[in-house]
């Protein structure tokens, strides 16, 4: 065992007072022993395993079902580092508020050792992480989630270059719970939830929020993003990254089954929700995906919007927060098969469909690997990555924001995702349905001042010679009658192909006051019934409503003070300009300008 992982393990022991220590290796005998404790223990339910081998329930705290951002803090020297995206709280008065927290927190239970690799093992981008919890979830969800125990090991060697994630459930209590993040000391404490980001510190905690921060100070990024490879019929392969707020679909969107009008086409999956990315030395940004399964949302999951994920999730699966049928299988709001007559809800209580709840948690989850989907990139385990072609940046927006469009610069494209906002959904605490600005989808996430992250992603394209191009989609624009636009799924292809097009100077466009435009005809809709009066509002680029919007923008941007880079307060500025030029004053009359 390295030394310092012993060293640190006798430290927190001496504080949190377990009853026994596990140094997890990550092999099959040790998730079985796991399940079995957590069978017996409860936290865990067997769900069929003749339908669903592997597969099992768990049921977080009623009050534990999404990620706290107003418990997550930054906790760096200066407050101005931490930014006004972020809680701050000075880190040995973090520690100093924790510490009674986790002093005897894990007496009467055992504290589990989680070395863990994020990232291929043998890359050179990796990162070690060790995960100290008292949860059981926790270890076997990290096992799904990371490459968990030898591999990390293996990587580390007596190196002392690892995040050190101390976790413990604690009491529960959302009163006595906070997320800690020490991005100057490469840790994370995290205590009084079992919950998803909260818990599995891996995900979020290191591979956002401390790995935005370290990539800043050596020159790589940490991005909320998906990525793709796109197989045209001739099999060559391009690669997008598109970063999308929290729930927008980037795991449909990552396991894109192409419509049948598009034969030839393949959609491979490198991943659904973190990115590093660096410059290569042929000047392009390469990517990979540091996680090793996916912790994806489950209602709306089904044969219909995503039949990758739920093939892949029939097996060796933790379901967290979903109803439970009397066979023993488990069901959620969006699934193929109509609602139960009788099931246990996520809470386990009776519920029939005429319950006024929801059977499952809006934010159930499931955990699976990603050797189980079917769709996985042969390059998923590439230590040097994927090169990208295009960067893409999504939201949920009904109004304003066409389907897509292409940014005329790198400086403008960093513009379009500093300006990235979306209606909200269950994914955090807080809210749903409402406008929540969130550049890059990074809001929650960066773990550093949000203006100097804007100077980096500025200097990050000055860095690659050939860097992606950069657009703007949205897939969920509504008509009058509050009906979408645009079919979606499968068919996002072909917005993804006009994309893939203009990265290689095809396609055609035109030029507005926001960006390039597809031409009405310029997108495929061969064997789709999209109208043309549909794709011309799908399209359509209304500089009325744009006032209001740019408006808003000013005021994001000066939040950040003087560390907001001027080179996009000059955008900000530019697009004014051209929304006033494309403005007629007839188009202002008896409008509602509402955001
Ligand atoms: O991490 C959570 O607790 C739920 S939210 C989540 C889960 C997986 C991937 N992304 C997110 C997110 O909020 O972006
Ligand atoms: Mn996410």
């Amino acid at each position: 065992m390295n030394e310092q992982i012993r060293s640190w393990v006798d430290q927190v022991a001496a504080m949190t007072r377990p009853d026994r220590i596990l140094i997890c290796d990550g092999s099959e005998a040790e998730k079985d022993a796991l399940i079995t404790e957590s069978l017996a223990s409860g936290e865990l339910i067997e769900l069929n395993q003749q339908r669903m081998p592997g597969c099992y329930l768990h049921r977080s705290a009623p009050h534990d079902v999404a990620r706290t951002e107003h418990l997550t803090y930054v906790c760096t020297e200066v407050k101005e580092d931490a930014g006004p995206n972020n809680n701050w709280m000075a880190p040995d008065d973090a520690i100093a508020k924790l510490t009674p927290l986790f002093t005897g927190a894990m007496k009467g239970r055992t504290m589990y050792v989680v070395p863990f690799l994020m990232g291929p093992p043998g890359s050179r981008f990796s990162k070690i992480g060790v995960e100290i919890t008292d949860s059981k979830y926790v270890v076997l969800s990290m096992r799904i989630m990371t490459r968990m125990g030898k591999p990390a090991l293996d990587h580390l060697g007596d190196s002392n270059d690892f995040t050190r994630c101390l976790h413990s459930l604690g009491d529960l209590s959302p009163d006595r719970r906070f997320i800690m993040h020490f991005p100057e000391r490469n840790a994370v404490w995290s205590i009084g939830s079992g919950y998803g980001g909260n818990a599995l510190l891996g995900k979020k905690c290191l591979a956002l929020r401390l790995a935005s921060f370290l990539a800043r100070k050596d020159g790589w990024m940490a991005e909320h993003m998906l990525i793709i490879g796109v197989e045209d019929p001739q099999k060559r392969v391009r690669y997008i990254a598109g970063a999308f707020p929290s729930a927008c679909g980037k795991t449909n969107l990552a396991m894109l089954l192409p419509p049948k009008a598009l034969p030839g086409w393949k959609v491979t999956t490198v991943g659904d929700d973190i990115a590093w990315l660096r410059p290569g030395g042929d000047g392009r940004l390469w990517a990979l995906n540091p996680e090793f399964g996916f912790f994806g949302v489950v209602p709306g999951t089904s044969r219909r919007t995503n039949p990758t994920a739920f093939d892949m999730i029939q097996r060796n699966t933790i379901f967290t927060n979903v109803a439970l049928r009397p066979d023993g299988t488990p069901w959620w709001e969006g699934h193929d098969d109509p609602a139960p007559a009788h099931a246990l809800d996520w809470q386990g209580r009776p519920w029939t469909p005429a319950s006024t709840e929801k059977a499952a948690h809006p934010n159930s989850r499931f955990t699976a690997l990603a050797s189980q989907c079917a769709s996985l990139s042969p390059e998923f385990e590439n230590p040097e990555g994927v090169p990208i072609d295009a960067i893409i940046f999504g939201a949920r927006r009904q109004r304003r924001i066409p389907l897509v469009y292409e940014a005329r610069t790198w400086q403008h494209g960093v513009f379009l995702g500093a300006t990235l906002s979306s209606e909200t959904t269950a994914a955090a605490t807080g809210k749903v349905g409402v406008l929540r600005r969130d550049p890059m989808a990074m809001w929650p996430f960066c773990g550093y001042n949000m203006g100097d992250y804007f100077t980096h992603w500025l200097e990050m394209g000055r860095r690659a010679a050939r860097p992606p191009k950069i657009f703007r989609v949205n897939w969920f624009r509504t008509g009058e009658s509050g009906r979408f636009l645009w079919p979606g799924f499968g068919d996002n292809l072909r917005v993804l192909n006009w994309i893939l097009d203009r990265c290689e100077g095809r396609g055609n466009a035109v030029d507005t006051a926001i960006g390039a435009v597809p031409t009405i005809d310029a997108i495929d809709r061969t064997g789709l019934s999209v109208s043309d009066a549909d794709m011309i509002e799908l399209l359509k680029v209304d500089p009325a409503d744009w006032v209001e919007a740019v408006a808003t923008q000013d005021e994001l941007f000066r939040m950040f003070g003087d560390r907001m880079p001027k080179a996009l307060i000059e955008e900000h500025d530019d697009l004014a300009r051209r929304i006033n030029a494309a403005i007629t004053p007839a188009d202002l009359v008896g409008r509602d300008n509402g955001a």
